[in-house]
């Protein structure tokens, strides 16, 4: 259970085995809350020894008493892990908000929507078949088995971590796994807080385990553990690429949800007060720090400026401010080195010759980690603006002339993870839809997600997809089981 610390600081341990334990080292580390400018939390600072323990207590509870549940005694307790979480809601999403500087108003609304996901994987907990299958040899009947993995390591960022945890705990759960979570050490609070009411709700000791640990050297201990079977990553391209170099160093799985600069085209006939609002909620909603942020705004070169006006209207009132306060719509910038990150990009920008239509710099008036809502215009396709992830509040914008160009700009990008399409032409709508190399396309809407449409990435954006239907295959092993029927013996030296 969470505490207070003599220093005044909300405490929280590490979640192992069903139990609140310290770290072994005895080690603390303090988060910050990005709007106050100051800590407000003391974590357990966990370490790989943690990471074993938190291996082991997994691989127990996988081994005991969850591993023998039915898929139908499994959902009852998504159910009730679903339950809780919104009876719990309010608190979860004050603790993101602390951790993050995200909005109150997101942060409820998600936590509300959570219990959606437990809800639909318990509905397919029971329903994880496998199959007959009609034998080659009459001698053989045939039939699969869908299996869990064991033992899945959740590696989570510090933006939405309690929705990006669940996209891989509903599914992982509903097929049987067990689960060590390592979430960002920027925002691991609500994390602790989570698997505390999962396990009271019903989910076994064991079934769920946090290690929050400062250094980075925990979530490597949990990528490369031999212990673990399966790791499933949200967070940047470069540590995606080496958390999957670790797990393939032991032939373990993985699913990666990586980054993204996600095109919306607008095209001359689309509605351009909708597309304005789209292109608001891509990249300035949660302060543009988001995998699927709507980064680049590709426009036919009629409408460029019409766009771009009602744009920069729209950013210029966006109320910067406390996140907790009702009628704020942007709060800051997460953390230090995101802001500085996006500082950085702001300036390469002015070097590259953009200009800035609105922003381009801190909010003075805010202080702290705000930044101004920004839109990037005369940037050339080449420029780094375009082509890579600011994870911030900042908006690129081009032109096009025609179909044909825009669906070539729009694919140029190593990656893939989402894109929009702003028309009335139903046959341009769906004809560009299908060209656009992205796992996730909205035609005239953006920023919507579903517990049972799949999400993820083509090319640098990630591995696998999570959500949907099939979201609980990537948690299982399929099994082939060759029963022989006559009793009869066959030729030792041949086979089949
Ligand atoms: O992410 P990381 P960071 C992007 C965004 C941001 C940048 C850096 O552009 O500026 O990433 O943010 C753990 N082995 N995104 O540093 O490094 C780490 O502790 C195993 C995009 O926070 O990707 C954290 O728990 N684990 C993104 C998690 O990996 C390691 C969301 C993610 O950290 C590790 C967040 C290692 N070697 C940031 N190194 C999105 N697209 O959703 C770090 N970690």
């Amino acid at each position: 259970m969470t505490s207070t610390s003599e220093s005044g600081l909300e405490e929280f341990k590490l979640f192992i085995g069903g139990k609140s334990v310290d770290a072994r080292s005895g080690k603390t580390f303090d988060s910050t809350n990005p709007y106050a400018g100051k800590p407000w939390a003391v974590l357990a600072d966990g370490s790989p020894e943690d990471v074993d323990e938190a291996v082991a207590s997994a691989r127990t509870a996988f081994e005991g008493e969850w591993g023998q549940l039915t898929g139908f005694q499994r959902a009852a307790i998504l159910r009730q892990c679903g339950d809780a979480i919104l009876a719990n809601a309010e608190r979860l999403a004050r603790l993101e908000v602390n951790d993050s500087g995200k909005l109150m108003r997101e942060m409820l609304g998600q936590l509300k929507g959570l219990p959606q996901y437990y809800y639909y994987f318990a509905g397919l907990a029971d329903k994880i078949e496998g199959r007959s299958v009609p034998p080659m040899n009459p001698n053989y009947f045939c039939y699969t088995r869908r299996e869990p993995i064991g033992v899945v390591g959740a590696i989570t960022p510090w933006n939405s971590p309690l929705l990006l945890l669940t996209f891989k705990l509903a599914p992982l759960l509903a097929a049987g796994n067990t689960c060590v979570v390592k979430p960002s050490e920027h925002a691991p609070a609500s994390t602790v807080a989570f698997a505390e009411v999962l396990f009271e709700a019903g989910l076994p000791a064991g079934v769920l385990n946090v290690v929050t640990g400062w250094d980075r050297s925990t979530g490597q201990a949990l990528a490369s553990h031999t212990g673990v079977d399966k790791i499933a990553f949200t967070g940047s391209s470069a540590t995606g690429a080496k958390v999957a170099q670790a797990a393939s160093a032991n032939l373990n799985r993985v699913t990666l949800e990586l980054g993204g600069k996600s095109p919306q085209i607008v095209f001359p006939d689309a509605d351009l007060d909708a597309a304005a609002n789209g292109l608001i909620a891509g990249v300035f909603a949660a302060t543009g720090q988001t995998c699927m942020a709507g980064s680049r705004l590709i426009v036919h070169q009629d409408v460029h400026d019409a766009l771009i006006d009602k744009v920069v209207a729209r950013a210029n009132s966006i109320k910067l401010g406390d996140p907790l306060d009702a009628d704020t719509e942007m709060g800051p910038v997460a953390n230090q080195p995101q802001y500085e990150k996006v500082l950085s990009y702001l300036q390469g920008a002015a070097a590259e010759g953009a200009t800035f239509a609105c922003g381009g710099e801190p909010d003075a008036a805010q202080g702290g980690l705000f930044v101004k809502p920004t839109v990037v215009t005369n940037v050339t396709p080449q420029n780094t603006i375009v082509r890579e992830e600011v994870f911030g509040p900042v908006l690129a914008a081009y032109t096009f002339s025609d179909e044909d160009e825009a669906l070539k700009l729009a694919n140029d990008t190593p990656y893939g993870l989402a894109g929009a399409v702003w028309t009335k032409d139903v046959h341009r709508a769906h004809r560009v839809a299908a060209k656009l190399r992205a796992g996730t396309i909205w035609i005239n809407a953006y920023r919507v997600l579903a517990p049972n449409m799949p999400f993820g990435g083509f090319g640098a954006s990630g591995i696998g997809r999570e959500n949907g239907i099939d979201a609980v295959y990537e948690y299982t092993e399929n099994k082939s089981v060759f029963v022989e029927l006559t009793g009869g013996t066959r030729d030792p030296f041949q086979l089949g």
